[in-house]
């Protein structure tokens, strides 16, 4: 039997009509690579109920490899996450209309969980293949830096050797048309991106040294 990577990708949020997170994973449905298949699956963008659709997914899935995808208007590339913190602090409110402040994401839980993906690696993979991307210190504050923290807590919970990470991905050009100034990526670029994060990431069990931080 085949081994799971699971994708998740989120529902449009804040008057978008369209996420590109969850069409660039939708597209990846079925997708194999050597002993490894895609399952893509969507979030609500939604505190709470997001989290709770992933851990049911893990659950279920029992993936080796967990790579979760979310928009970021006006980010300019393809931002592979380094880190996930245990606060909610919303400067929008989600789907359901709540907006928290400053809330813990797991009371008592550590500040922080480092992605386990080798995130160097992917990012070094993505400039060679002609894609924009970097590293990101910082995933924000809102669902999708809610649903990485949870899940990294969940992976340390069980101490399981599934590997896990998120990938911020921008607008794409028909959503940048509405926001004049914007940065955009393709579709397809986006999807071929996500390919490499996963071909990389089976390929890399240790993450390779390269800079990639920022001064401020
Ligand atoms: N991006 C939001 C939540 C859902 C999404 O796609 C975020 O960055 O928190």
């Amino acid at each position: 039997m085949k081994k799971i990577i699971l994708l998740t990708g989120f529902e449009p949020f804040n008057k978008e009509t369209i996420n590109p997170s969850w069409e660039a994973v939708r597209t990846l449905q079925g997708w194999h690579e050597g002993d490894f298949v895609v399952h893509a699956r969507q979030l609500p963008c939604v505190f709470g109920q997001a989290s709770k659709v992933m851990h049911q997914a893990v659950e279920e899935l029992q993936p080796s490899i967990v790579i979760a995808v979310g928009q970021a208007g006006g980010r300019v590339d393809l931002s592979v996450e380094r880190i996930a913190i245990n606060i909610d602090d919303a400067p929008i409110a989600d789907n359901q209309k709540r907006q928290i402040v400053d809330q813990p994401i797991v009371t008592s839980g550590p500040a922080a969980y480092f992605a386990t993906l080798p995130i160097k690696a992917i990012v070094h993979a993505l400039r060679e293949a002609g894609l924009p991307s970097s590293v990101s210190q910082t995933a924000g504050t809102y669902v999708c830096n809610h649903v990485f923290y949870s899940l990294m807590h969940q992976a340390h919970e069980w101490g399981t050797t599934m590997r896990a990470g998120f990938i911020h991905i921008p607008y794409l050009p028909q959503q940048a048309a509405a926001h004049p100034g914007s940065a955009s990526m393709k579709l397809e670029d986006m999807v071929e991106g996500l390919r490499i994060a996963i071909r990389t990431t089976l390929a890399h069990d240790v993450d390779m040294r390269e800079a990639g931080g920022v001064t401020h």
